[in-house]
């Protein structure tokens, strides 16, 4: 039996880990400053906060929150935000205790910089030298050309890029959407990433953009002659758990779409304006490619979506319609160069209907928004407001619904779906977005939230980031993670987290009947739909940081 198949069916038990503690943190720990939140799923009258010597530094009531339909849990809240002494602490009620966490200026150095060195992690064809990856080294991986799915007698250098997620694939429209999550980070916060290094090879950019540029080169080799896209570079199945220069299966690029060439133009247009100032070459290359793709958009006005054609088994990225990328793609376009022919095109696109606020790899308009109010252009005073409208309405239903529950997750039942932690994440990107646009600071308490539920303010206790966090996700569904033969966990990836839909077999299995959708969970490598990781996960959580972090440091 295969390896894949044995760590998918061959179950002896349905055993899954579960927290020593009772109480929950933000295991990462909080800036002095910050609001510091401990949720307890018992009844609490008094909690404590303790160093790590035992001793009691901090006395307070705990709040009862009252039943959380989310989780299930009937729930108490400590807020000891008053409490600003430095140190490492747990909380504390009765005979029950949270994990470690850290009270510290500098508290979030280590996950910001695991979180974007995840995607150095996944970069695919170079290799990791030990010098940067230690015990996670390893070889050359997918370098042999590919052959066009539609005519095998054409071959193709599609090498490069980083791996989608805990598969070897490489997809545009996912691509897209990580790159400029952290495009748009990098361009909104400079100041977090200026003199912060990754540990990642020199190459005389900031690290922030070398690794971005890493998947430009990658998205430009899969732009068509002709200015489309193609969707994305797999194998036609996905490997066994192997490591990635074990998978020397016939590597294939597959049809064109409309999102994938949508999407191309946009983080092309927006790379564009992000490398300018460094590297004025790249910049151009960027700037011919978007401009490329959106002829090709202007000429193809049609949705032309992806199915897996016969025989491939890969990630299919599908969507129901390209309309929020096509306007992610003008809104860019005409950000970059102030071409009112783009501004046309982009105001056009918006007699469409579709969320104007979503910033995932599938709804993706928000990032349209984005560029359109934060961009130096000259900007429709009714498009404008639309817009904005659109971005501080759904950061006020966030927030609201963050404050509704103890866990402070800006979710309803139905964003426990495939990925719910970066529903999270993006949740936490329009509060930050709205808070822009204003200059104000009215979402702060809840972005932080977010923050605090990753990191193990949630019910299962996880801190959903590997390598950070006393008790935290340490199997995710990651090919290399499972075939390196190093016991630790690589670091600084996001688990998909929470998924009511259990859309894995093994799910099925050990997740009980009826479990409230913030509890589906389990730390297991062959739960794809719960504990795989993606670039795009990762990313809106290095936005959420990125943004807290500017916020916050001096
Ligand atoms: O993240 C994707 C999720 O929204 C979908 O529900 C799911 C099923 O289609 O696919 C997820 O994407 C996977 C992709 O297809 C292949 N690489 C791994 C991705 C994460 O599981
Ligand atoms: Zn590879």
């Amino acid at each position: 039996m295969s390896l894949i198949n044995q760590i998918y069916y061959d179950r002896k038990n349905k055993e899954v880990r579960k927290c020593p503690f009772d109480i929950f943190v933000n295991q990462s720990g909080y800036f002095p400053k910050s609001v510091k939140r401990a949720v307890m799923p018992f009844p609490c009258d008094t909690f404590e906060v303790r160093d790590e010597t035992g001793k009691v530094r901090f006395t307070g009531s705990a709040v009862h929150k009252g039943n959380d339909p989310l989780s299930g849990d009937d729930v108490y809240t400590a807020d000891f935000s008053e409490f600003t002494e430095k140190g490492k602490y747990r909380v504390v009620c009765g005979e029950k205790t949270s994990p470690l966490f850290e009270i510290e200026e500098r508290v979030y150095d280590k996950l910001f910089s695991d979180l974007v060195k995840a995607f150095y992690s996944l970069r695919c064809g170079c290799g990791r030298d030990e010098k940067y990856a230690g015990p996670f080294k390893h070889g050359k991986c997918h370098t042999t050309p590919a052959l066009l799915w539609e005519d095998r007698s054409v071959s193709l250098d599609v090498t490069g890029g980083w791996h989608d997620a805990g598969d070897y694939g490489r997809y545009v429209t996912a691509g897209a959407c990580a790159a400029a999550h952290l495009l748009y980070a990098y361009k909104l916060f400079p100041r977090v990433f200026e003199g912060r290094g990754f540990g990642i090879p020199e190459t005389g950019l900031p690290d922030m953009l070398a690794e971005i540029r890493v998947e430009l080169m990658w998205l430009l080799k899969m732009q068509r002659e002709d200015g489309a896209a193609y969707h994305k570079a797999t194998t036609a199945r996905h490997a066994p758990f192997v490591m990635p220069e074990e998978d020397r299966e016939q590597l294939y690029v597959l049809p064109i779409s409309s999102m994938a060439s949508a999407d191309l133009c946009a983080v092309c247009a927006l790379g564009a304006r992000v490398y300018k100032e460094y590297d004025e070459e790249f910049s151009a290359k960027l700037k011919s490619a978007a401009e490329k793709a959106c002829n090709w958009l202007i000429n193809n006005p049609g949705f032309i979506g992806f199915e897996n054609p016969e025989g491939c088994g890969t990630g299919g990225y599908y969507e129901r319609d390209d309309l929020s990328n096509r306007f992610w793609a003008y809104s860019e376009m005409y950000a970059l160069t102030g071409d009112e022919k783009y501004h046309a095109r982009m105001k056009a696109s918006l007699k469409d209907n579709f969320p104007l606020a979503a910033m995932g790899y599938a709804e993706i308009g928000g990032l349209g928004t984005l560029a359109y109010l934060t961009s130096d252009i000259k900007r429709d005073p009714e498009v404008e407001k639309r817009l904005a409208d659109a971005i501080h309405g759904e950061a006020e239903r966030l927030s609201a619904l963050s404050e509704k529950y103890g866990y402070g997750a800006a979710m309803d039942e139905r964003s426990f779906h495939w990925g719910s932690n970066m529903a999270i994440a993006i949740h936490a990107m329009i509060m930050a977005a709205s808070d822009l646009l204003t200059g104000e600071n009215r979402y702060m308490k809840s972005i932080q939230a977010q923050l605090d539920y990753i990191m193990g303010t949630n019910p299962t206790g996880f801190s959903y980031v590997t390598g950070n966090g006393e008790f935290r996700t340490e199997n995710p569904h990651l090919r290399p993670a499972f075939a390196d033969g190093v016991d630790e966990c690589i670091p600084g990836f996001v688990a998909g987290g929470p998924n009511s839909g259990l859309n894995d077999p093994v799910a099925k299995i050990i997740i009980p009947e009826n479990t409230p959708p913030m509890k589906c969970y389990a730390d297991d490598v062959a739960c794809f739909s719960l504990n795989e990781i993606t670039i795009y996960w990762n990313s809106p959580v290095v936005f959420m940081l990125a943004y807290i972090l500017d916020k916050t440091e001096n």
